[in-house]
């Protein structure tokens, strides 16, 4: 079962396609990671395998991906801008667990004004609303996380499988086509207060996400916590927006 792997897969081909892309550093110990959930029986092998590349424009582009059988299926996948850049993070939370799937999909802005979500948001709003007729919103959101999210962020639980594997694959292509448009069109911002703006927002983002990471349970109960905080902090969400932004 690797409900995620044709996004990933796809991911990473477009990538090669459209960028300058060369390799991001993954510390030892996070590139393969083994683990068991369950009992008995129902023990289940959980592999967690992570990916990292980098462009002139995308200090890290990172994902994990955790593979433990037909109810625990996770492909996390972030974009983090160079901060020279007022680039949205292209942020993709696709996870399935044995209550369902879980999906969350957006350029997660930096800045919430009429100028960013014009820039940011608007080109987006058509894809979103074809899609949204057809993923509906799904509900129950933490408040503290919605400053991190544009209007053009697709929410959903859907129930079948199927789902998955054609619209919201379909969705997932459309908004990382989108990015890469934004990415090509970038131009560095020169002024040094804006610059100091992006690299606050950066590091807010980066903060949160640390914080509160929804994985945190799942990967202390797999692989230990002392792992697990080594992952969050040493490569899903680097503190530093400067560094490796050659
Ligand atoms: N989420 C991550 C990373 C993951 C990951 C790095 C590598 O940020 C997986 C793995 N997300 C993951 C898992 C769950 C969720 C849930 C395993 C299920 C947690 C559980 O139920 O045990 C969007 N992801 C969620 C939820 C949200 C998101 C809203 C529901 C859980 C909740 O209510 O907190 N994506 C997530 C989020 C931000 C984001 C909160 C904030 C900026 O970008």
């Amino acid at each position: 079962m690797t409900l995620y792997q044709p996004f990933l897969d796809y991911a990473i081909a477009l990538l090669k396609e459209r960028l300058d892309l060369s390799p991001y550093p993954i510390p030892e110990g996070f590139e393969y990671k083994e683990g068991t959930m369950g009992k008995g029986k129902k023990q289940e092998a959980v592999i967690t395998t992570s990916y990292a590349f980098k462009s002139p424009k995308l200090r890290q582009i990172r994902a994990a991906h955790v593979r433990g059988g037909a109810s625990l299926q996770v492909l996390n996948f972030v974009i983090f801008p160079h901060p020279a850049y007022d680039l949205p993070f292209f942020g993709a939370d696709l996870v399935t667990l044995p209550g369902g799937h879980l999906i969350a999909l957006d350029m997660q802005p930096l800045f919430h004004d009429a100028a960013y979500q014009q820039k940011y948001s608007e080109p987006i709003l058509p894809i979103f609303k074809a899609y949204q007729q057809h993923l509906p919103w799904g509900g129950d959101f933490p408040e503290e996380a919605k400053p991190f999210f544009s209007p053009a962020f697709l929410w959903t639980r859907p129930q079948e499988m199927e789902v998955v594997q054609t619209r919201v694959l379909e969705a997932f292509k459309d908004y990382l086509q989108a990015y890469l448009d934004f990415v090509e069109k970038a131009e560095p911002v020169t002024d040094s207060q804006q610059r100091e703006e992006i690299l606050e927002a950066q590091r807010r983002y980066i903060a949160y996400r640390a914080a509160k990471d929804p994985a945190r349970g799942m990967f202390t109960r797999l692989y230990g916590s002392e792992w697990t905080e080594e992952y969050i902090h040493g490569f899903l969400f680097l503190p530093d927006p400067l560094a490796n932004a050659n």
